[in-house]
């Protein structure tokens, strides 16, 4: 039997989870059109769509709050922030910005552009987007071990160093302006990527003269795998390793609604003045002055106080524990999932688990349905509505390797009983499985269809 590591903390406020019927549900999800992202948190008892944004903060971070200097430049809050990147991430030079994308979308607007190409261990899709946007070409480079959901790799978000090399040597160094590594990498499963990896990677890149920028969102959840699986980590501290895995990197970019522990909130670093220069310009065009970048300056102090307790080594065992419990007590109930799992989610293997509903009827979806039916949980497909592509001139449709869902969990929001009644519904659902029906599109958007889509069961 998985053990449960308890919550280094205790309660102090509380928020209602609403309960419903299986009646209710029922006629929610079809006012829904079958689309979780359509139902309103008030129908949702458990809520894993998203890992983002979502987190508790700590009394130590809602005093900050209170302690907010709300001047438009200068604050103290800013000061405090800059000192907290210089002391965890070694970097003189960043700004604020309001959440990841806003990273992004700075970033690629003044290095990147029309025929340029940005490789990446795996791209997430707003990366991607604000890639594309400027058309240039957004690549994965993952080892092939990160989309075999069965491999149990200890470092499956790795990169996959000689298909960066040969991409090098197939485009030239002057069309690629940067390349990026994603920690953990989300899109394979929240995956973590070696120290070695990273450094191979920085190496690589520095004989070609490539900037190497990390996009940190979940960095402290990879230190921690680095920690624990990596031989030569054991004994140090996580912001050790936090130190020497930004010392190879040329900037990054990060969503600091994730291992920021704040609900809104992001970061652009880099070490090249000249870029430095035009970053700030672009940043004060379309984010905010460079000391709040879009951010109430009590935010700023949340994300200062949250970058620093994210690295508590409690802390992480917790939060990392508590997603390796929830994918154990899956895996002994023989829930198909994709192993091991990783730092902030459980992706269930949908076609696995679901084999007689062809990926032209949406197991994923169909997944996402029978959860929320049989116990109001929330997941997320990551799948064939999602990334499923029609040829323009053949209409041929081509289905993506893999069609997961994905249990993606708020930083220290929920305990042991919310795991327990989550893995019994699930097991459940696994157990009725046949009953469980497909689904087709009825209405859809041509771009990003996932969010507005609405289905009907066949
Ligand atoms: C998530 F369905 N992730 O995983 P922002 N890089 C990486 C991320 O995981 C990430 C961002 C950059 C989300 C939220 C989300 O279509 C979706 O602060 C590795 O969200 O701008 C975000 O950071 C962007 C979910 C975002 C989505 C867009 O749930």
């Amino acid at each position: 039997m998985a053990q449960y590591i308890f919550e280094p903390f205790k309660i102090k406020a509380v928020e209602a989870i609403p309960l419903t019927t299986r009646d209710e549900r029922e006629r929610f999800i079809r006012a829904a059109g079958y689309n979780i992202f359509l139902l309103p948190s008030d129908a949702i008892t458990i809520d894993f769509l998203t890992d983002s944004g979502t987190s508790a903060m700590s009394d130590h971070q809602w005093a900050g709050m209170m302690e907010g200097d709300e001047s438009y430049a200068g604050s103290r809050n800013y000061a405090h922030l800059r000192a907290v990147v210089k002391d965890i991430f070694g970097f003189e030079m960043f700004v604020p910005t309001h959440q990841g994308r806003g990273a992004e979308q700075v970033l690629f607007s003044v290095v990147t552009g029309p025929g340029k190409t940005i490789p990446n261990n795996t791209h997430f899709d707003t990366t991607r987007a604000n890639i594309e946007a400027r058309g240039s070409t957004a690549l994965d480079l993952v080892i092939p071990e990160g989309l075999d959901p069965t491999n149990r790799h200890p470092f499956k978000g790795n990169m996959n160093l000689a298909a960066l090399e040969a991409l090098i040597q197939r485009v030239g160094v002057e069309n690629i302006p940067l390349a990026m590594m994603t920690i953990t990498n989300n899109a394979v499963g929240g995956q973590p990527v070696s120290m070695a990896n990273i450094r191979a990677t920085k190496e690589l890149l520095a004989r070609y003269r490539i900037p190497f920028y990390i996009d940190a969102c979940r960095y402290a959840e990879n230190c921690y795998f680095i920690q624990q699986r990596e031989e030569g980590y054991r004994h140090k501290t996580i912001k050790e390793i936090a130190r020497e895995l930004f010392s190879y990197a040329d900037g990054f970019t990060m969503s600091a609604k994730k291992d920021g522990l704040v609900n809104i909130g992001g970061l652009l670093a880099t070490r090249d003045t000249a870029l430095f220069e035009q970053i700030q310009n672009r940043l004060i065009l379309t984010e905010g002055f460079i000391s709040y970048g879009g951010l109430a300056r009590r935010d700023l102090e949340a994300m200062a106080r949250g970058l620093e307790e994210a690295l508590d080594e409690r802390y992480l065992t917790y939060r990392v524990g508590q997603v390796a419990y929830l994918a154990e007590r899956l895996l002994e109930n023989g829930v198909p999932i994709v192993e091991p799992p990783g730092g902030h989610a459980v992706f269930l293997d949908a076609r696995r688990f679901l084999p007689h509903i062809p990926p032209a009827q949406f197991p994923g979806q169909a997944l996402t349905i029978a959860l929320y039916r049989e116990g109001g949980i929330r997941a997320c497909e990551i799948g064939s509505v999602m990334f499923a592509k029609k040829d323009a001139t053949t209409g041929e449709v081509k289905y993506p390797a893999l069609d997961l869902v994905r249990l993606a969990i708020p930083r220290r929001v929920y305990t042991q009983a919310h795991f327990d009644y989550v893995a019994e519904i699930i097991t459940k659902v696994y157990a009725q499985r046949e009953s469980v029906r497909g689904v087709k599109i009825v209405y859809e958007q041509p771009r990003l269809r996932h969010f507005t889509a609405r289905f009907e069961e066949v």
